[in-house]
């Protein structure tokens, strides 16, 4: 009797070590017709006591999804994006994006992206984008594509 108490116990602080992935206030920002590339932002929260990381996605609007960073006005690709245990990352023009690159057909406001997530712990995580227009011009930068 003993060994199975200490046994659910175990097996519930396991549970408890996993990452627990929640996207919120994800959009895609608007571009011109002309435009061949948008970006995708979010806040990407873990309430999980295990770090997980964005590695890749995809999304139904573009060709290529690439995951960026802009440092000092570039952009480059990052590796994956770490979200920390207890912790979260937010994906905003100037910083942290999702990179959707040869994009099918111009995005306008009022459509929806649909985004798949694909973390390292947690598996794929879709989300539903609409597109909306930026705030400002920060994203109107250099690309280092
Ligand atoms: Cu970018």
């Amino acid at each position: 009797m003993k060994k199975l108490v200490l046994g659910s116990l175990a097996l519930s602080s396991f549970l408890f070590a996993q990452p627990k992935i929640e996207v919120k206030d994800a959009w895609v920002r608007e571009v011109p017709p002309t435009s061949k590339m948008s970006a995708a932002y979010m806040v990407i929260e873990n309430k999980g006591k295990e770090a997980d990381k964005l590695m890749d996605a995809t999304n139904n609007a573009s060709e290529i999804t690439e995951l960026h960073e802009t440092v000092e006005g570039k952009m480059r690709r990052v590796k994956f994006i770490e979200v920390p245990a207890n912790g979260k990352v937010e994906l905003k023009p100037g910083g942290l994006h999702v990179m959707l690159i040869n994009l099918k057909k111009p995005l306008k406001e009022g459509d929806t992206v649909e985004l798949t997530l694909k973390f390292e712990k947690s598996g794929e995580v879709k989300v539903q984008a609409p597109v909306k227009k930026g705030m400002g011009k920060e994203h109107m930068h250099k690309h280092g594509h």
